[in-house]
């Protein structure tokens, strides 16, 4: 005989899950007795937000879903974040929650939510586990959705009567691999025509660019094309290697230096464009024709309606149209005499050393301690911008950003998952005051992993973005400033090191010496957003467009 919690934990090892995050209620129990006897690791973090945001990201950086485990009502409730984090982001995860018993009601209602209706809009499926004798397909099932195009989470519900019930053994389902199909010939010929035809064109890498499997398709693509590109925020650094044709990212919608080549596209190839990213450029009804290429069709926006598609496993279907076109692209480099310039720009005021530092500096000083593999996890905040506009990456997945459902808190829990899968890597969760406090307890969790991690507060007492957003719509300064702990106490408490920049020269040293040392840092700067309204604002509102090009 063998017991539901004992065949669901089974199930989750023939998936090959390694940990499982989260925080346990009585409900889950059975599941813990069978965690404990299993190959594996139960890691209890503070919150269940971060233990979602923590699977969620093991699920974007090695394309198997993460498992994460709560209780029923409250703590599944507070999985709903990580759950949007994850659907929006197109990240696999599989919750588990716990449930009263289902075939009795001994506690009448007590704690009882609808966890599966709170879960459906939130979840690509979400199923609560009514028999033992379905746990091998329904996990099975769990991970084919969370895992195929486009990924994300999925929601299993197991009541303690389930968990614990005996039953005679069932056989587990075997995973196998999938292959995706290669785009139709007829859409690699049309696109490949319109690229032929194309005077001034340009590649786009956006957020589906960045699946792990892709890491050396689209480098081959762009150098054998040689067509310029720029990436969004989550595209960034898909292609892999200096390929200098990295002409930059679009980290707002319109009018950045990297707009100008945008601008004079007349046609952009966009690779594994998401429209849940907030929009990289706005198409309208004049604008470059747009071809896009994906795992699955393109979403129809307001703002992005491509005129061809080239659906199918993205890698190889690339390599396809690169058979077609390579070497006949008289026109592919048109737009690369705008790299320098744009690219140039962005070193504006990284070196000027007034104190606090520029966010273009603070930028300049991560990317010198950060080698070319190193992560760096961004909470989300104003920085959120200047990084991704100003921070070089050469590898997939090395800048973490949530340019999806942009949710605060999720920085620290995605770095400590970074530095878990990557132990060698130096990994840096980036994160604002008002951010960092939101999930700050996982520092408890990440001393207690013993984990190597540091942790960068950007300091301005203020919820800076809504603050700046607040300026720009010419509202008065009001209701957005907060005061904070002593940081560097708040990182001791927890026994993690701390250390508090006072002279912009400090920074890089300090980062340094964190990395060497090892363990749990936290080093908190303060930060001069004056910079926001001088460059977002002032300066790229006055930028002359550049005059067209023959
Ligand atoms: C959970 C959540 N709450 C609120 C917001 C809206 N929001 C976006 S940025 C921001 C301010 C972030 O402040 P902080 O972390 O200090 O970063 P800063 O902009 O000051 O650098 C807020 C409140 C959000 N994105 N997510
Ligand atoms: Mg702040």
């Amino acid at each position: 005989m063998t017991k539901g919690s004992d065949l669901l934990v089974a199930a989750l090892e023939n998936e090959g899950v390694d940990r499982i995050f989260g925080v346990p209620g009585e409900e889950n129990l059975d599941v813990v007795e069978s965690l404990r006897r299993s190959g594996i690791e139960l890691v209890l973090t503070r919150h269940e937000q971060a233990a979602a945001f923590m699977a969620a990201t093991h699920g974007r950086l090695t394309g198997r879903a993460g498992v994460c485990i709560s209780t029923l009502g409250p703590g599944a409730l507070n999985f709903s974040t990580g759950a949007a984090y994850a659907h929006l982001g197109g990240m696999p995860m599989i919750m588990i929650t716990g449930q009263k018993a289902i075939m009795t009601a001994k506690q009448a209602r007590f704690q009882i939510v609808d966890v599966i209706a709170s879960m459906k809009p939130l979840t690509k499926m979400s199923r609560q586990i009514v028999s033992v004798a379905m746990i091998p397909t329904l996990v099975r099932d769990a991970f084919r959705v969370a895992e195929e195009e486009r990924p994300g989470p999925v929601h299993l519900e197991l009541p303690e009567d389930i968990a614990g019930e005996e039953s005679k053994p069932v056989p587990l389902v075997p995973p196998h691999p999938i292959d995706l199909p290669v785009a139709h010939p007829a859409a690699l010929d049309r696109a490949a025509a319109m690229l032929l035809k194309a005077r001034r064109p340009l590649v786009m890498l956006g957020a589906a660019a960045s699946r792990p499997r892709l890491a050396h398709g689209l480098y081959e693509f762009v150098s054998r094309t040689g067509i310029p590109f720029f990436t969004t925020q989550m595209g960034k650094g898909s292609v892999a290697g200096g390929t200098n044709l990295y002409i930059g990212t679009a980290a707002l919608s319109e009018r950045d230096y990297v707009h100008e080549a945008i601008d004079q596209a007349d046609l952009i190839l966009s690779i594994g464009h998401d429209t849940i990213e907030k929009p990289p450029f706005l198409m309208g009804p004049k604008g470059p024709q747009v071809i896009h290429v994906g795992y699955t069709a393109a979403n129809v926006e307001q703002v992005f309606f491509p005129h061809a598609e080239v659906v199918g496993d993205v890698g190889l279907s690339l390599a396809q149209l690169a058979d077609r076109i390579e070497g006949k692209l008289k026109n592919a480099a048109a737009l690369l005499p705008l790299r320098e310039k744009i690219l140039g720009r962005l070193a504006d005021r990284a070196e000027e050393d007034r104190f606090p530092p520029t966010p273009q500096r603070i930028v300049r000083d991560v990317r010198k301690v950060m080698p070319e593999d190193g992560i760096v996890a961004l909470d989300n905040g104003m920085y959120k911008i200047w990084f991704a506009r100003n921070y070089r990456t050469r590898v997939a997945n090395t800048l973490l950003l949530d340019n999806a459902l942009a949710t605060m808190g999720a920085g620290l829990p995605s770095a400590m998952m970074a530095s878990m899968l990557h132990p060698k890597c130096r990994v840096l969760a980036v994160c604002g005051d008002g951010g960092f406090m939101m999930n700050s307890q996982e520092m408890e969790t990440a001393v207690r992993l013993r984990l190597n991690l540091v942790v960068l507060i950007l300091q301005d007492d203020a919820y800076g973005m809504i603050r700046w957003k607040q300026a720009v719509d010419a509202f008065p300064d009001y209701g957005l400033t907060f005061g904070n702990p002593d940081f560097v106490k708040y990182a001791e408490s927890y026994g993690a090191k701390g250390a508090r920049i006072e002279a912009t020269e400090d920074l890089v040293p300090t980062l340094e010496a964190a990395f060497r040392a090892g363990g749990v840092h936290l080093v908190t700067v303060p930060i001069d957003y004056s910079e926001n309204i001088r460059v977002l604002i002032d300066e790229l509102r006055n930028r002359v467009p550049e005059p067209e090009l023959a």
